[in-house]
């Protein structure tokens, strides 16, 4: 049986991630390599209902507490019901954020304590270590500039100060830094094909492993 594959594709917000991640479909359905796409939070019925409490901006201020535990809640059910499976069948796993996004935005940025997130994260994760994650780095204004153009409301995270997104960008290079061996950070600045050409060959790197 092939073995399956956990991909993360995190970073910065308007980075890039969802451009990336649709190149990075072409580019496994050519390879005839049997994939899940899929997003945090979200990627369940469970989750995609988490997510649409977590980003509005309609429902008042959310405790960091209670923030943390809808992203851990999300991430559980994802887990279990989707990424395990499709990983046992032998197919790479895409996955736009995943814990990597957890310690950012509520431990770097928001300031949780890291043993809390640990806690939570390990019981979601349930074991389960993305083989490679790719950060995708911008400076969060240029960042913010795209998704404006993009022409999307911003959402309850992204109309966070710049501070707290700076933060957060702060906290996806520590990572990077603590894992060199399963986090890769591609500048996400540069002209978008440069960006993909990175991006695909640092993946066609981990298929060949
Ligand atoms: N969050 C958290 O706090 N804790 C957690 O545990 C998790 C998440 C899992 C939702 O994420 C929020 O949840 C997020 C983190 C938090 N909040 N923030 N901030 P999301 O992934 O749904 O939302 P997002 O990060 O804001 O993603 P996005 O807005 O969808 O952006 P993107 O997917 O990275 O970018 P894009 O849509 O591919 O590109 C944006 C635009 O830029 C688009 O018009 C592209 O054509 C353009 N683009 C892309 N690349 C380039 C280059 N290289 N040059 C020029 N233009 C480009």
């Amino acid at each position: 049986m092939n073995q399956g594959r956990m991909i993360v594709i995190d970073g910065s917000n308007g980075a890039g991630k969802t451009t990336v991640i649709g190149a990075l479909r072409d580019h496994l359905e050519y390879q005839r390599r049997e994939a899940l796409f899929t997003r945090e939070p979200g990627g369940t019925p469970i989750g995609e209902k988490i997510r649409k409490i977590l980003l509005s901006t309609d429902a008042g201020e959310m405790a960091p507490v209670t923030e943390l535990m809808l992203f851990a809640a999300a991430r559980a059910q994802h887990v279990r019901e989707k990424i395990i499976p499709a990983l046992q069948a032998g197919k790479v796993v895409v996955c736009d954020r995943f814990d990597s996004a957890t310690l950012s935005f509520q431990h770097y940025a928001r300031g949780l304590p890291l043993e809390l997130i640990t806690t939570l994260n390990d019981l979601a994760v349930d074991g389960l270590q993305p083989d490679l994650t790719i950060v995708l780095d911008l400076d969060p204004e240029v960042g913010l500039a795209r998704v404006g153009e993009r022409g999307n409301n911003l959402d309850r995270l992204e109309k966070e100060t710049l501070d707290f997104l700076h933060k957060a960008r702060e906290g996806y290079l520590a990572q990077a830094r603590l894992n060199p061996e399963r986090f890769v950070v591609i500048d996400a600045s540069q002209p978008l094909d440069n960006v993909l050409c990175e991006v695909l060959q640092v993946v066609d790197h981990l298929m060949q492993q």
